[in-house]
C-alpha cells in the first residue's frame, strides 16, 4: 500500500513508520490522520508484526503541531461536529493493541507532542524537544495533551509548560517520566528499532496484556487497575504460551510462540 504523507517499511518483525512532511516540520494535517490510521490498522492486521516505531522524517522534528494553515479558517462549529481529533485517539489508542513507540527526533509539539504521547512510551533523541504551546495560538491542547502530559510529568510542570507554551528538552523530559530514554541522535533509529524487535519477540498475546495493565494504571483508580491486572494475569495463566514460556524457563532454552 502507498501513502502520500507517511512512509512505511518492515523490518523484519516491526513495522517502521516515518511523517513525511519535512517542509511543514511534519505537522499533522487530514492526509496525515488517514494515512497513520491506515497504516496503523494494517500493522494490527499483520500476524508477522509485532512491534512499530513512529518517527518523523528530516533532521529537525518529529511532528511541529497539528497544522495550523489546515485549521486556521476552519470554523468552531466544523470542531465540533466532525469531532476533530477524536479519530486519532480512538484508533492510535483505542483500536492497536499491539505496541508502538515513538522515536521522537526533534520537535514534537503541540499534537506533535500529543500523538507521541499516545504511544506505549517514547524514546528521545537528544535533540527532541517537546511543548504544549496552543496558548499561544489562542487555543489549547486538543488531543489529550492537557491530560497526559499532567500524568507523565504532574501538575506544577504541565500547567507552566501549557501556560507558558515553553518546551522541554530531551534531557529534562526524561528526568521528568514523559520519555523512557535519551538517546544519542544519529543513533535513535536504529535503538527504536531494536528495542522494537526485541518486542516484536516476546509472546504475542503477552505483550498485548502488559500494554493494556500499564495502560490501566493510567486511565483507572488503583483498586480498579489492580483487579483488571489481576484477571488478565489470569487470562495469560490459560495460554500456550504461559505453559511454554514456563517450560523453556525450567529446560534452560528459548521459548517458541504461538500468540494464543
Ligand atoms: N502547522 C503548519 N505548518 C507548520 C507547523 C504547523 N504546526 N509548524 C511548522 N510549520 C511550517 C512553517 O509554517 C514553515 O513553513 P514555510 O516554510 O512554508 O513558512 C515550515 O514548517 C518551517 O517552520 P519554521 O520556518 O517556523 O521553522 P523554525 O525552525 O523557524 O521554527 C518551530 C520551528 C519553533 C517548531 C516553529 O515552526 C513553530 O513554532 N511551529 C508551530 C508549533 C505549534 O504551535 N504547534 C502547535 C500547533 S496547534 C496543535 O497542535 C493542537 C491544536 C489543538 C487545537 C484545538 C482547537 C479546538
Amino acid at each position: 500500500m502507498s501513502y502520500d504523507t507517511i512512509t512505511v517499511e518492515s523490518r523484519d518483525k516491526v513495522t517502521l513508520v516515518t511523517i513525511n512532511r519535512p517542509q511543514a516540520l511534519n505537522a499533522l494535517n487530514t492526509q496525515v490522520l488517514e494515512d497513520l490510521i491506515a497504516a496503523f490498522a494494517a500493522f494490527e492486521k499483520d500476524d508477522t508484526q509485532g512491534c512499530l516505531v513512529l518517527t518523523g522524517s528530516g533532521d529537525k522534528a518529529f511532528a511541529a503541531g497539528a497544522d495550523i494553515k489546515e485549521m486556521a479558517d476552519k470554523p468552531a462549529a466544523e470542531f465540533y461536529n466532525e469531532d476533530f481529533f477524536a479519530r486519532w485517539t480512538s484508533n492510535l489508542v483505542r483500536t492497536t493493541r499491539k505496541p508502538w513507540i515513538a522515536a521522537v527526533n526533534g520537535f514534537a509539539l503541540g499534537g506533535g507532542c500529543e500523538v507521541a504521547m499516545m504511544a506505549d512510551f517514547i524514546l528521545a533523541s537528544e535533540k527532541a524537544k517537546f511543548g504544549q504551546p496552543e496558548i499561544k495560538l489562542g487555543v489549547a491542547p486538543g488531543m489529550g495533551g492537557s491530560q497526559r502530559l499532567t500524568r507523565a510529568v504532574g501538575k506544577a510542570k504541565a500547567m507552566e509548560m501549557c501556560l507558558t507554551g515553553r518546551m522541554m528538552d530531551a534531557e529534562e523530559a526524561e528526568r521528568s517520566g514523559l520519555v523512557a530514554r535519551v538517546v544519542p541522535h544519529d543513533q535513535l533509529l536504529e535503538d527504536a528499532v531494536k528495542t522494537a524487535a526485541a518486542i516484536a519477540a516476546m509472546p504475542p498475546m503477552a505483550a498485548k496484556v502488559n500494554k493494556e495493565m500499564v495502560n490501566a494504571a493510567f486511565e483507572t483508580f488503583l483498586d480498579q487497575g489492580i483487579l483488571h491486572e489481576r484477571r488478565l494475569f489470569q487470562i495469560l495463566a490459560a495460554t500456550e504460551d504461559k505453559a511454554e514460556g514456563m517450560a523453556a524457563f525450567i529446560e534452560k532454552r528459548d521459548g517458541e510462540w504461538k500468540g494464543r
